[in-house]
């Protein structure tokens, strides 16, 4: 017998950036995503007789091995059971090459499965709440199109949905500039981040972004919901640089002018960056060939470019 799920990467149009429990993984303020269709995770989970993490095919061993075994004690504990040895095999469908993070679809594929492995019948609140003590973003792949992570305690902090079947026509442009990995993890990052005197205005900016990203939501504005990324974005790297550290690079920053150009050429396109250098950009569906081929043009032909549109939440099913 063995467990299968499947869940989708999201890309945070209000930022998750700062924690108010590092152990829990509670945010320091609410965050919103889109799921994507093109990136995900599959895992199967089996009882075994002892440990093993198979990643990409290959045994995976050392610090990769041993996030993936302590958040599964950490599940056990959780859910009051027995610790048993298991067989996690995880294929990655995120090109990890150009710099993709997978850690959101990765936990929360790994969450979905155990709980199916173990016959949890866990409502998609508290598998939202298992797969953030995985990894803060993965709360939000339990769901498909738009949702929230709202902040609070234990067991009130998950993801909820907000437009799970969006109909505005969005699509995300990714733009990898390299793959090397970043010096400032995520985590050390939002650590460092805390001590920026703007961290307490960022907070609120986020519950505002939230909320002005759900009306836009619920009205179908585009060209709003890319206002709000494209800020919120800008202050947390604004965050970053404020406690002396920065993820961008001359490349990101060039996406950044690409987007605000096409903008006051007419066609509505936003930018957005995460931990790291790599940019992507929010368009329209129907504008997405003509935004590849100015992007392809303007930034040069080393960029890499991945499309996606909203991509469904987390699946999972026991196998025989
Ligand atoms: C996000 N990021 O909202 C933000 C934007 C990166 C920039 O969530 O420490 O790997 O495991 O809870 O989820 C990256 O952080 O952090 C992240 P942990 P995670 O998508």
């Amino acid at each position: 017998m063995s467990s299968f799920a499947r869940a989708h990467t999201n890309l945070a149009l209000v930022k998750y950036w700062g924690k108010a429990d590092e152990d829990l993984r509670l945010p320091a303020a609410p965050s919103l995503s889109l799921t994507l269709d093109a990136f995900y995770t599959e895992t199967r989970v089996s009882c075994a007789r002892k440990d093993k993490f198979i990643l990409d095919g290959k045994e995976a061993q050392g610090p990769e091995a041993d996030r993936v075994f302590s958040y599964l004690r950490r599940l056990f504990s959780f859910f009051s059971l027995p610790l048993s040895p298991l067989l996690v095999e995880s294929q990655n469908f995120v090109p990890k090459s150009a710099g993709f993070a997978s850690s959101a679809s990765a936990f929360c594929a790994l969450a979905a499965a155990f709980s199916q492995e173990f016959e949890l019948n866990l409502t998609r609140s508290e598998l939202s709440i298992a797969s953030r003590l995985g990894s803060g973003s993965a709360c939000r792949s339990v769901y498909g199109g738009f949702c929230e992570w709202k902040e609070g305690g234990m067991e009130e902090s998950f993801a909820i949905p907000i437009d799970e079947h969006p109909s505005m026509g969005i699509a995300v442009l990714y733009l990898s500039f390299g793959s090397e990995k970043k010096g400032i993890s995520s985590t050390e990052g939002m650590r460092r981040s805390k001590s920026s005197p703007f961290f307490p205005v960022w907070r609120q900016e986020c519950r505002k972004a939230c909320r002005e990203a759900k009306e836009a939501i619920a009205e179908a504005d585009f060209e709003k919901l890319g206002e709000v990324a494209e800020k919120n974005a800008c202050q947390m790297h604004a965050l970053t640089l404020s406690s002396g550290f920065s993820y961008l690079s001359s490349s990101s920053f060039r996406a950044l002018s690409f987007a605000q150009s096409l903008r006051e050429r007419g066609t509505a396109c936003y930018w957005s960056c995460d931990a790291g250098k790599n940019a992507a950009l929010l368009c329209r569906e129907r504008d997405l060939a003509q935004v590849k081929e100015e992007a392809l043009s303007a930034l040069g032909p080393k960029v890499l470019l991945f499309a996606s549109g909203p991509g469904p939440g987390v699946e999972a099913e026991r196998e025989v």
